[in-house]
């Protein structure tokens, strides 16, 4: 019977992706007993929860039905930091066997937690999440996204295995080698940040090669905000289809939602992660096909499971069935967020963290402004940070030193290189309300 609701002809159905076509009365049968599962594991091993709960009277039994998860405290990215780092941890070290991190607000990155079982989840839905793309067994993967303590590169792996799919772990940066790798193995798929693919179509340009004449069919993008234009120019660019995934270390990592072959919407794992809209403002629900800010709760996480997280990702949920058949429902593209949160070649930054590293350097003052670019398909960070006038009327060392301390400590807190520029004090336009520090001249 699933045969018949799949028609990729070069593919077939694969197992994997039965979930996706779960009828909605049994999808949400699963998503009750799952949600009572883990709202009932969280309140006995998770103490903020516990309280949080207690706080407001209420104990796992509140949930009657799906609706009532809308009882629920919410869950945020402070919360992660202020039980730095394994305060929502909930199963013993003796069952984790892997962790994340991501940034944080400030200095310290948040962490994350799978066991056994959340790590076969994860594979699942990152299979599932290929299968939707197109891909299946044959296809030679190339992950181009970052491995290491960023959920891309990794999370694509195990999925792509899990589907039989032949995956190459390249991993992030080295253009040169990705380009040897795209035009001599054999690629038939590429992930990585969108950002970076327009990179690579440049620079396979600039080298002589054409990316249509490769086997390459299908590009698989995610981890940073990208459009239908850009949509546009990889697909006419490369000849390949480009599909967008959409996820975040808090909830797993990538797998959270992916588009279909229909590329109208990203239909989540909703067997796994139940999506829900508020209003960013007053935290109050809203219903399918309102905009506002998506709240995710993990259904089968045993490590850290997450009740009610606030992504700060504003979508909408789709509500119509899709042309393709799963059952499952289906978010917009994320284009923008309800907080500061940059995203520069897939890595998160908080203008927050750049301010922490300046107050780490002495000689610097904080008055800052970020500016970002886009240079050759690449973003680019620029920091101007105004240093005190002793450092500036000093001699070139003192602030070569500043600039060198400085340049260090932000890239230890924000994990990227920037672009330092050290400017004389009072040179940063002051700002009688909101300070403007981000000024985004990227053209996405
Ligand atoms: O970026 C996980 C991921 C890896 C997703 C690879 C897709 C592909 P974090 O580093 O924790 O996790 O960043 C999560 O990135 O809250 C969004 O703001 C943004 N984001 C992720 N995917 C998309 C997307 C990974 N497709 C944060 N479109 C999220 C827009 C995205 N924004």
């Amino acid at each position: 019977m699933q045969t018949e609701l799949w028609n990729d002809a070069a593919g077939g159905f694969h197992p994997v992706s039965a979930p996706d076509f779960l009828p909605a009365a049994r999808l949400e049968e699963v998503q009750l007993r799952r949600l009572r599962a883990v709202v009932a594991r969280a309140f006995e091993h998770v103490p903020l929860f516990r309280q949080r709960l207690e706080k407001r009277g209420l104990t796992p039994d509140v949930i009657g039905s799906l609706a009532d998860i809308a009882r629920l405290p919410f869950t945020v990215k402070t919360d992660l930091r202020d039980t730095y780092p394994f305060g929502l941890f909930a199963s013993p070290m003796g069952d984790v066997v892997r962790l994340h991190a991501s940034s944080g607000t400030t200095g310290k990155p948040i962490v994350v937690a799978y066991t056994r079982e959340d790590v076969d989840v994860w594979a699942e839905v990152m299979a599932r999440t290929f299968a939707a793309c197109g891909l299946h067994r044959g296809d030679i993967l190339q992950n181009a996204f970052g491995y290491g303590l960023f959920t891309g590169g990794l999370g694509a792996h195990y999925g792509a295995e899990a589907l039989g799919a032949t995956v190459i772990p390249v991993s992030g940066g080295n253009t040169e080698r990705q380009l040897m790798v795209l035009r001599d193995f054999g690629v038939s798929a590429l992930c990585c940040t969108p950002s970076y693919f327009v990179h690579l179509i440049e620079r396979a340009k600039d080298v002589g090669v054409d990316l249509k004449d490769l086997p390459l069919r299908v590009g698989v993008f995610g981890a940073e905000p990208w459009s239908d234009a850009m949509r546009q120019h990889i697909e006419s660019e490369a000849g390949v289809r480009a599909y967008d995934i959409y996820g975040l270390s808090e909830i797993i990592g990538p797998g959270v939602a992916s588009e279909c072959a229909a590329q109208d919407g990203l239909h989540v794992f909703e067997d796994h992660f139940y999506p829900e809209i508020i209003d960013p403002d007053t935290g109050a629900s809203l219903p399918d096909g309102e905009e506002g800010e998506l709240v995710l709760t993990t259904l089968s996480k045993k490590a850290m499971p997450m009740i009610r997280y606030r992504t700060r990702d504003i979508t909408r949920i789709i509500g119509e069935p899709c042309v393709c058949g799963r059952t499952l429902r289906r978010i917009r593209r994320i284009g923008r967020r309800s907080d500061d949160m940059i995203i520069i070649r897939g890595v998160n930054v908080f203008p927050s963290q750049v301010e922490a590293a300046l107050l780490q350097v002495e000689g610097t003052l904080p008055h800052y402004r970020i500016i970002l670019t886009r240079e050759r398909g690449l973003d680019q960070m620029a920091v101007e940070v105004e240093v005190t006038p002793e450092v500036f009327s000093d001699k070139i060392r003192a602030l070569e030193e500043v600039r060198a301390r400085l340049a260090q400590a932000i890239e230890q807190i924000c994990g990227i290189r920037v672009d330092l520029r050290l400017v004389e004090p009072r040179t940063i336009e002051r700002s009688e309300g909101k300070a403007r520090r981000v000024i985004d001249q990227r053209n996405l």
